[in-house]
C-alpha cells in the first residue's frame, strides 16, 4: 500500500514549521529534471518521473505551513522545442501524478487550479486536469496552480487583446484602465501577487514566467536540481524569506 502522503509522522517531527512570516502565494520554476537523469546516465524522463515525488512532497510542505497558493511552472510554451518523445512523456505526467495523489490532495482541502493555453494540449493532458478541477472546486486549503503551456509574453497580450475587445465594446473605459484591472485579464486574475519566487537547478533567469506578476516578489535560487529538492531545502526558503524586508518600491 502507498503511503498517505500526508500522514508520515516521522517527518512532521523532524522539521520546525515556521509560522511566522508564510509567503502566501509561492512560484517555483522547477528546473533540473533532465540533468538530474543524465548525471546518473539515464535518459531525461526519467528525471521528470522523479519530479513528480518532488511535487508531492513540497505540497505536502506547503500544506503543513499554511501557504495558501501554490503556483507550479510545469510546461512552458516553450518545452514545444524539445523532442517529440520527451513532450509527450512530459504531458502524461499529470494523469500519472493524479493517479497516485488525488485521493492525497482531496484529504488534504487542496484545490486544483490551471493557468495557460489549456486548448492546444493533446485531450489526455487536458481532461486528467479537468477531472482534477473539478474534483477539487469545493476544496478551501491550498490552491495549486498549474501553469501549463504557459509563457507570460503570451499571457499578456492576450490580455491585451480582451482589453481592446472590452473597450471597442464600451465595456471598459481606456480613461479609468489601471494595473488592478489590467491584471484581472491575465491567467492569474484573482489571485494575489507570489510573495515568493523558488527557482531549482542553477540557472537565474524568469524563463518567460509571470513576468507582470513577480514586480514585487522576492527571488530564491538553489543549485539543487528539482528531484533533489526536498522539504528541508523548501523550508530553508521560507526562513530566508521571512528574514527579509520587502519594500514594494518604497523606502
Ligand atoms: C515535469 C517536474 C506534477 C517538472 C515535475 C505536463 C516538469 C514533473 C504535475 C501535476 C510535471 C500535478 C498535479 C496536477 C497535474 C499535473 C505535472 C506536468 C509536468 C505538466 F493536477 N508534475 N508534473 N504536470 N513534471
Amino acid at each position: 500500500m502507498k503511503m498517505p502522503f500526508l500522514n508520515n509522522k516521522q517527518l512532521e517531527k523532524s522539521f520546525h514549521y515556521p509560522e511566522d512570516n508564510i509567503p502566501e502565494h509561492i512560484a517555483i520554476i522547477m528546473d533540473g529534471n533532465g540533468r538530474w537523469a543524465r548525471k546518473r546516465g539515464m535518459p531525461r524522463t526519467v528525471g521528470h518521473k522523479e519530479g513528480i515525488s518532488a511535487v508531492a512532497k513540497i505540497v505536502r510542505a506547503a500544506v503543513k505551513c499554511k501557504v495558501k497558493v501554490l503556483t507550479l511552472y510545469t510546461f512552458s510554451t516553450e518545452n514545444w522545442k524539445r523532442p517529440k518523445p520527451e513532450i509527450e512523456f512530459i504531458l502524461r505526467l499529470p494523469k500519472e501524478f493524479l493517479s497516485i495523489y488525488l485521493p492525497d490532495l482531496l484529504s488534504n482541502n487542496v484545490r486544483i487550479e490551471a493557468i495557460g493555453d489549456m486548448e492546444s494540449l493533446p485531450a489526455y493532458t487536458r481532461e486528467a486536469i479537468q477531472y482534477a478541477i473539478d474534483r477539487t472546486r469545493d476544496n478551501d486549503g491550498l490552491q495549486l496552480n498549474l501553469a501549463l503551456n504557459y509563457g507570460s509574453r503570451h499571457e499578456i497580450l492576450n490580455a491585451m487583446k480582451g482589453i481592446i475587445t472590452d473597450i471597442s465594446n464600451a465595456k471598459l473605459s481606456l480613461d479609468e484602465l489601471d494595473e488592478q484591472q489590467f491584471s484581472g485579464y491575465l491567467y492569474t486574475a484573482g489571485i494575489k501577487d507570489p510573495d515568493l519566487l523558488i527557482r531549482t537547478g542553477g540557472e537565474k533567469r524568469l524563463s518567460n514566467f509571470l513576468l507582470w506578476q513577480l514586480a514585487y516578489t522576492e527571488f530564491w535560487f538553489t543549485d539543487v536540481l528539482w528531484p533533489d529538492f526536498s522539504e528541508k531545502e523548501f523550508l530553508h526558503a521560507l526562513e530566508e524569506y521571512s528574514q527579509r524586508k520587502r519594500r514594494y518600491g518604497g523606502i
